[in-house]
């Protein structure tokens, strides 16, 4: 029998990803059911080429359910994947509720797949989308060099903020467009832009804005903690050193980050990009003297993480620099959910011979 999916959080930006998603992977779903707030209930959504109707989260919403995937706020998961996998459903959680908790594994099906087994929960976590588009990048390279440092600075497209995020930058840029004075006096864009800064601290049209989360201990943001901690956990390396530095930057989607690795052994640059090349979820995208690097603009709508700008430290014969770019709605979210899915519905379907 096929298992029984069901896609909490289906409406959300992440959501109608994963609905493309599940609609152009391989099929390995029996029924797949649309499960999201009272609000939205009642709608009906395209998925594998049927119109499905949305029902409301409740506990009954899981019956019959083999896998629940969840792309909905922190609390809401930490109230709902509970439920869900009290219910007999196998939870895969896109949220930050789980991802720390020792009893529930943080899979990069890359990486660590084999992680999918601890079932002391019920779920399995999936990484932030930040850190899942740079470790994909570099857990080759850890294998093959074995890492001890990351210096790591983010810049990280709106939609990581949800709808909201892409609204707030589209309705800026349509009050600063045209305006070339805009920038050259302080407080301009400001003053153009207005109160109205939806999910942000700060403009974030003609502007960076180096924050990312909420403020933890020390001035760190949790966005920058989370870099850490989830890299730290996901390798398997409790004691890397990790300093980040998260960016929001007016790119609609698609994160990218500058990487400066450290590795306990010589690196060589022409070597790494060897193992690069034949690393799982990476493409290679490094030339430079032809304008070809990684961006956003080429990196949306594509599955893997890309990697360029590829060069040993000058200063370090043990440390690589780099820039990675990759789809923040699609590898950094739906679509490692939906991988992690499936790794666990290969269990439901009896080995052929
Ligand atoms: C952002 N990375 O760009 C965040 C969004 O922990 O899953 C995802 C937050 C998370 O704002």
């Amino acid at each position: 029998k096929l298992p029984n999916l069901a896609v909490v959080g289906a409406t959300g930006a992440v959501g109608t990803v994963m609905l493309e998603i599940l609609t152009s992977r391989k099929n390995v779903w029996g029924e797949i059911r649309l499960i999201a707030s009272p609000r939205s209930a009642g709608k009906r959504l395209s998925v594998r080429g049927e119109q499905v109707e949305v029902v409301a989260l409740s506990t009954d919403a899981f019956e019959g359910i083999d896998v629940a995937m969840f792309d909905v706020p922190d609390e809401i998961s930490a109230a709902w994947a509970p439920v869900a996998a009290e219910a007999g459903a196998i939870v895969v959680d896109n949220s930050g509720a789980f991802r720390m908790d020792p009893d529930v594994p943080l899979v990069v099906p890359e990486i660590n797949p084999e992680q999918t087994r601890n079932r002391n929960r019920g779920i399995i976590a999936n990484a932030n989308c930040t850190t899942l588009a740079m470790i994909v990048a570099v857990a080759p390279l850890h294998r093959e060099y074995g890492l001890k440092e990351l210096v790591l600075a983010s810049y990280q497209a709106v939609s990581g903020a949800g709808q909201a995020g892409v609204d707030a930058l589209h309705d800026q840029l349509t009050r600063v467009a045209g305006d070339r004075a805009l920038g050259s006096r302080t407080g301009n864009v400001r003053n153009a832009v207005g109160d109205d800064l939806g999910p942000f601290p700060a403009p974030v049209a003609l502007n960076v804005i180096p924050w990312a989360g909420s403020l933890k201990d020390g001035g760190w943001s949790s966005e920058e903690l989370k870099m850490r901690n989830e890299s730290r956990k996901i390798l398997g390396l409790p004691d890397l050193k990790v300093s980040a530095t998260c960016v929001r930057v007016p790119v609609s989607r698609g994160h990218s980050i500058s990487v400066h690795a450290v590795f306990g052994s010589e690196v060589d640059a022409e070597g790494a990009r060897e193992v690069l090349r034949g690393a799982p979820g990476v493409i290679l995208v490094d030339d430079p003297a032809n304008g070809e690097f990684p961006m956003p603009i080429d990196a949306v709508g594509t599955d893997p993480s890309w990697i360029g700008r590829l060069r040993r430290s000058l200063d370090d014969p043990r440390a690589l620099d780099f820039f990675v770019t990759g789809d923040n709605l699609r590898k950094g979210a739906a679509l490692n959910t939906a991988q992690i899915a499936e790794l666990i519905a290969a269990e439901f379907v009896p080995a052929t011979r």
